[in-house]
């Protein structure tokens, strides 16, 4: 069981459910535009200082969770491997090399947009896309790819599993309602852009 799990949080495959996955054994693969292409282990993930975003993931089917999501800051995995100038996306890959998101440089850059392991101090588990998975609020959260193996930065924009099935490339957060899991599944009004808080409490 987990945080995660406890408040129901509903989990998404689209590709099929991964089965277990060994954390000690995991790598994350960066490539691409940068001068140090590298493999990351999970011992090497774990030696980079930890970013914790206090954040909600927020899904274009209403849905919206919210805790302390930790791991890497990709801007801080930007700068370890030397991202080259014309890196303009960075493309995510799931385990299986089925399911694939790319997001804007700029927003990978901010703050909240992590390489994430964590979710209020626990270890993600395979549900929720453990041992790691791309976590960014700024967007809905077809662009946090899951159980994350390989990251790639591109000088060009491709659509990805969700976006080449009809979801938009922007992925934009739209106002209206949303489920908060942390709140029993309660019917809330978001605005636009990242959730923050609820605009009806
Ligand atoms: N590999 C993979 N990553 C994925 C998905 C998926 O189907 N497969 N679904 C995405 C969608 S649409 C959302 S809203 C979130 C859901 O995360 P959760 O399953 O941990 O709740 O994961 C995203 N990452
Ligand atoms: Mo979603």
């Amino acid at each position: 069981m987990s945080r995660l799990k406890d408040l129901n949080t509903p989990v998404f495959w689209a590709e099929g459910h991964p089965g277990e996955l060994n954390r000690e054994n995991w790598r994350v693969e960066v490539t691409g535009l940068c001068k140090k292409p590298m493999v990351f282990t999970w011992n090497d993930l774990l030696n980079i200082p930890k970013t914790i975003a206090e954040a909600r993931l927020t899904s274009v089917t209403r849905f919206s969770v919210g805790g302390k999501w930790g791991g890497i800051k990709i801007a801080d995995i930007m700068d370890i491997v030397g991202r080259e100038q014309k890196a303009g996306y960075v493309r995510f890959w799931s385990v299986k090399m089925i399911y694939d998101t790319s997001i804007p440089i700029e927003v990978a850059l901010r703050e909240k947009t992590l390489l994430a392991y964590e979710f209020d101090g626990e270890y993600l588990e395979e549900d929720y896309g453990g041992p790691v998975r791309a976590f960014c609020p700024y967007l809905w959260g077809y662009k946090s790819a899951k159980s994350v193996l390989k990251i790639e930065l591109m000088d060009q924009y491709v659509s990805g599993y969700w976006e080449s099935r009809g979801y938009t490339d922007e992925a934009q957060i739209t106002a209206g309602k949303v489920r908060d899991i942390n709140d029993g599944g309660r019917i809330r009004m978001i605005a636009d852009g990242e959730v923050i808080r609820f605009i009806d409490e």
